[in-house]
């Protein structure tokens, strides 16, 4: 399954840009007449390092969900084009996991594998992040995370051994199929070694109940199941991270009722009244999940943003981006936080709409 070549006005489109925006590269004229000339003679073409590294800053300011995007120029760019074989593909994912985490002081850096091209394919990551937690189906019920419990399958499928006795916050393998000349090998499951995955036991500033329920969440968040795409070039293995905000842990990861439904536990440990709804039991408790998350990072010395001060910055990128001349597409349900929606000032404003040209990360079911 090969895709047809570059369309040449993407290639095109995306050259012009990244001079106009990069003046110090000179002008755009010869470097496009080169481009066209390469997908004439070979479907497809290969972008410089720098055009690599724009393209991927591009597709992160381009985020519409993203409240990150005030520092998308700082994005550090590992550059793994040359890599197809699956278990150098999961060897990077590590190297990317111990780049970017620094004990803490946390690197915003995407790893870019090998692209899709007219004859060849670029390796698949299977796992929507390089750390997720394992999710257990027993009687009805799952230990651990919820959410993967799909993929914890898959991965005991393909031969994983859960650790014994299997835990709440068991880390799960990498799973890689090759490109290349790879493709044909099926997938590879490779574990992570524990050293190169940082997390953060979850205590709280003022209850020393909040330790007892053994929480704890990773450091780092590197979404691996979106697909990259650059001026006509498509990247299906470009992971990616930055930090977390806190209310992502706080009031999704350990709140939602599909994921690890803390709430009530919280709520009652606060001896809050469960009865009713209207006694706010469930607000007040996701608001010291998230001091506790907040609390604990700090102390950690892992970098975590909070939705006051994210929701802050994101509207100066706004601004930014509009008195660049560019539109800045925003998704308001992604961008207002989970929790106190309408104390932040991102939720005071329209926005404009989400568009689909330009450099991009997008989901795709792949795996196939
Ligand atoms: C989504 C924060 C860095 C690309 C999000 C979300 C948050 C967030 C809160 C919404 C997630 C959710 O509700 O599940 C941040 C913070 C960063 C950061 C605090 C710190 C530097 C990055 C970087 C990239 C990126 C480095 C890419 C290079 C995205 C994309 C989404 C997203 C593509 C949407 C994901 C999806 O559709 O599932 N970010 N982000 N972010 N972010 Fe960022
Ligand atoms: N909510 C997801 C992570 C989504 C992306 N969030 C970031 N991205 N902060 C979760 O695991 O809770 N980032 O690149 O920093």
């Amino acid at each position: 399954s090969s895709r047809p070549g570059v369309d040449p006005a993407e290639a095109e489109e995306f050259i012009r840009l990244f001079h106009a925006e990069n003046p110090n590269a000179g002008p755009a004229e010869p470097r496009v007449a080169a481009v066209r000339e390469e997908i004439d003679r070979t479907g497809t073409y290969v972008h410089t390092g720098e055009e690599l590294e724009f393209g991927a800053r591009v597709a992160w300011r381009s985020s519409a969900r993203c409240i990150g995007r005030l520092y998308w120029r700082s994005l550090h760019l590992r550059d793994r084009r040359h890599v197809t074989a699956p278990d150098e593909v999961a060897a990077e994912c590590v190297g990317h996991l111990r780049e970017a985490t620094r004990k803490g002081r946390i690197r915003s850096t995407i790893t870019i594998f090998a692209p899709d091209g007219p004859s060849s394919r670029g390796p698949r990551i299977w796992n929507e992040q390089l750390i997720r937690y394992a999710g257990y189906r027993a009687g009805g019920r799952v230990l651990g995370d919820p959410r993967t419990a799909g993929f914890t399958d898959t991965a005991r499928t393909l031969g994983w051994m859960p650790p014994s006795p299997m835990g709440r916050f068991d880390v799960l393998p990498l799973v890689v199929s090759g490109g290349g000349e790879h493709v044909k090998e099926g997938p590879q499951v490779h574990e992570i070694p524990a050293d190169a995955v940082l997390e953060v036991p979850l205590t709280h500033p003022d209850h020393a109940w909040f330790a007892e329920m053994e929480l704890r969440w990773h450091a780092l968040p590197v979404i691996s199941n979106m697909r990259l795409d650059i001026g006509g070039i498509s990247y299906p293995a470009a992971p990616f991270n930055g930090w977390y905000m806190a209310t992502e842990i706080a009031a999704r990861n350990l709140a939602d009722a599909d994921r690890y439904d803390m709430l009530a536990e919280v709520a009652e440990a606060m001896g809050l009244d469960t009865s009713s709804d209207r006694t706010l039991w469930r607000d007040r408790a996701a608001v010291e999940l998230t001091a506790a998350v907040q609390h604990s990072f700090d102390e950690a010395g892992v970098s975590l943003a909070d939705h006051h001060g994210e929701s802050r910055r994101f509207l100066r990128f706004v601004e930014k981006e509009e008195a660049s001349g560019r539109k800045c597409p925003v998704d308001w349900s992604w961008i207002v936080p989970p929790i106190s929606g309408g104390l932040t000032p991102v939720f005071h404003r329209y926005y404009d709409e989400p568009t689909d040209t330009g450099p991009m990360f997008r989901l795709d079911d792949q795996a196939a």
